[in-house]
C-alpha cells in the first residue's frame, strides 16, 4: 500500500518562524506508541483543517494556507502556530473551537492541556476589553488605595431576599463595599431574582447614606438563556447598579460576550466568577485558568477570581501571579511551559480576584501575596464574616480593621487591642488556612 493514507507529519515544520498567527502553547504526553512528532501532527491538524486521512479532492493551495504548523517541541510542550484566516473576528467561541475543541478527545495523546494563547493585534483590535478594570478602585469606589473588599452572604443560598438585604445592610455598614451573591444563587423561590435586586438597592442606599461610602453588590445574573440573561441586566442596571456578577465558565463564551456587550451599554462592571473551571483546569489535562482568565480580560469582564493560595481552594502561587500580573498588565513577558509572552495592546489591565475560605486573621498573607500596596486587588470574604461569633456587622468590621492594620503596617494582634470584633475573628480562627 504505497499511497499516504493520512497527512499528519505535513503540520509539523520546527524550523518554522510564526508570523503574525495566532500562538497556542500545550502540554501534552502521548499515548504509548505515537511518537512526540506524530502527536504534535494530530494536535495541530485537528486544531486547524485536517482529519484523519488524506482528502484527494481538497483545493490543495488554499487549505496549505490554513494549516496549522507544530513548530516546537520542548519535552513535553509543544507550540503551535495557527494563521489568522482560520479565525472569526471577535470570536472567542469560534476561536475555542480550534484550540480547545476535539483536540482533548483524541486517542494520540494521554494527556493535552492547553496552557496559553498568544493573540497579535490583528486579532485583539476587534475586543474592546473592560470599561473600568483595575482602575474601579477609584473610578468606581473613589478609594484611596487599591482594594475593592466584597462578601458573599453565607450560607450559600436558603435566606429569603428580605433576609440577604437586611444581612447585607450589616455588612456594608460594618465597612464592606460590596455583597455578592453566591455562585448558585440565581432566581430560586425562596429568593426571587426581581426581590433582590429592588431589596438590595434600598439597602445599598440607606448604607451609602448612614457611611458617606460608595455601596454596590454583586448581584448574580446567571441565567438559563440569553434572553433572560439580558433582561437581569438590564433590571439591574435600572435599579442603579454599578456591577453585575455572572457564572463566566457555566455560562459559556456566548453568554460572557453578549454579558460584555451589554455592559458596555450600561457602562456597568462585571464580575467574573469562575464556578466550574477547576472541571479542566487542576490537573495536566484541559484548559489552564491563565487561558480562562486571558479569553475574559480580552472579552471585557472587570475582575475575575484567580485563587488565594493560603486559603480553601487549590491554587499554586507561581500559577497564580503569573496570571496576577497577565491580567494587571499592558504586556508579560514568556513565562516558559507556564505563559506566553503577550502584549495587550488597547485592553485595559483588569481586577484579580482573591476569594475562598478568607478570614481576618490570613488576610495579610494574601496581601503580601498580591503585593497590596503596589497592585489593586479585590478580597472577597464569605464564611470569614457571617462565620464570626458575634454576628455580620462584627464581621465585616474585622475584616475592614485588619485591612486598616494591613495599610497601617500595624499587626493584626496589635489592631485587635483597639477592635474588640477584630480580637473575636482572632480568637475563632487564629491564623487558620482552611482546607
Ligand atoms: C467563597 C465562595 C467563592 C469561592 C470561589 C465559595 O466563599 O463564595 O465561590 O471563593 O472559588 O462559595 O466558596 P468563602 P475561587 O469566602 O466562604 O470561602 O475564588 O477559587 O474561584
Ligand atoms: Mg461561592
Amino acid at each position: 500500500m504505497g499511497k499516504k493514507i493520512e497527512w499528519y507529519l505535513d503540520f509539523v515544520n520546527l524550523e518554522y518562524r510564526p508570523r503574525d498567527e495566532i500562538i497556542a502553547l500545550y502540554y501534552f504526553e502521548p499515548r504509548e506508541g505515537v511518537s512526540k512528532e506524530e502527536a504534535a501532527g494530530r494536535i495541530a491538524s485537528e486544531s486547524s483543517v485536517g482529519t484523519w486521512t488524506t482528502l484527494p479532492g481538497m483545493p490543495e493551495e488554499r487549505i496549505r494556507k490554513l494549516m496549522a504548523k507544530a513548530f516546537d517541541i520542548d519535552g513535553n510542550f509543544l507550540k503551535v502556530a495557527y494563521p489568522l484566516e482560520l479565525w472569526e473576528e471577535e470570536s472567542i467561541p469560534q476561536l475555542m473551537t480550534g484550540v480547545a475543541g476535539n483536540i482533548f478527545g483524541m486517542k494520540a495523546v494521554e494527556s493535552l492541556k492547553l496552557l496559553d494563547v498568544k493573540l497579535p493585534e490583528s486579532y485583539l483590535e476587534g475586543f474592546k476589553g473592560a470599561i473600568y478594570g483595575r482602575d474601579a478602585p477609584q473610578k468606581i469606589f473613589r478609594k484611596r488605595h487599591n482594594l475593592i473588599t466584597s462578601t458573599v452572604i453565607k450560607p450559600k443560598v436558603g435566606y429569603t431576599a428580605e433576609e440577604h438585604a437586611e444581612i447585607g445592610f450589616q455588612i456594608m455598614r460594618g465597612g464592606i463595599d460590596c455583597i455578592k451573591d453566591d455562585e448558585n444563587l440565581t432566581d430560586q423561590s425562596f429568593n426571587k431574582f426581581e426581590d433582590r435586586v429592588r431589596l438590595m438597592a434600598k439597602v445599598r442606599d440607606k448604607a451609602e447614606e448612614e457611611t458617606g461610602e460608595v455601596k454596590d453588590a454583586f448581584i448574580n445574573v446567571t441565567a438559563p438563556n440569553l434572553r433572560e440573561l439580558e433582561r437581569r441586566i438590564k433590571l439591574i442596571h435600572e435599579y442603579g447598579f454599578r456591577y453585575f456578577m455572572i457564572d463566566v465558565v457555566i455560562s459559556g463564551f456566548t453568554a460572557v460576550q453578549t454579558a460584555t456587550d451589554l455592559a458596555k451599554d450600561y457602562e456597568m462592571a462585571i464580575h467574573a466568577h469562575r464556578a466550574m473551571h477547576a472541571a479542566f483546569t487542576r490537573k495536566n489535562h484541559g484548559i489552564s485558568m491563565l487561558v480562562v482568565a486571558k479569553l475574559m480580560k480580552i472579552m471585557g469582564v472587570d475582575q475575575i477570581h484567580i485563587g488565594t493560595v493560603v486559603g480553601k481552594l487549590e491554587g499554586r502561587k507561581e500559577e497564580v501571579a503569573a496570571i496576577k500580573e497577565m491580567l494587571l498588565r499592558r504586556n508579560v513577558d514568556e513565562i516558559p511551559h507556564l505563559r506566553l509572552d503577550q502584549d495587550f495592546h488597547h485592553i485595559k489591565g483588569i481586577l484579580p480576584v482573591a476569594s475562598g475560605g478568607l478570614h481576618p486573621g490570613i488576610l495579610p498573607d494574601v496581601f503580601d501575596i498580591y503585593n497590596l500596596r503596589r497592585d489593586p486587588l479585590v478580597i472577597q470574604v464569605g464564611g470569614g464574616v457571617l462565620g464570626h461569633p458575634d454576628g455580620p456587622y462584627a464581621g465585616a468590621k474585622a475584616v475592614r480593621d485588619a485591612i486598616d492594620a494591613y495599610f497601617d503596617g500595624v499587626s493584626l494582634e496589635r489592631k485587635a487591642e483597639e477592635s474588640p470584633e477584630l480580637r473575636r475573628a482572632l480568637e475563632k480562627w487564629g491564623h487558620l488556612k482552611p482546607v
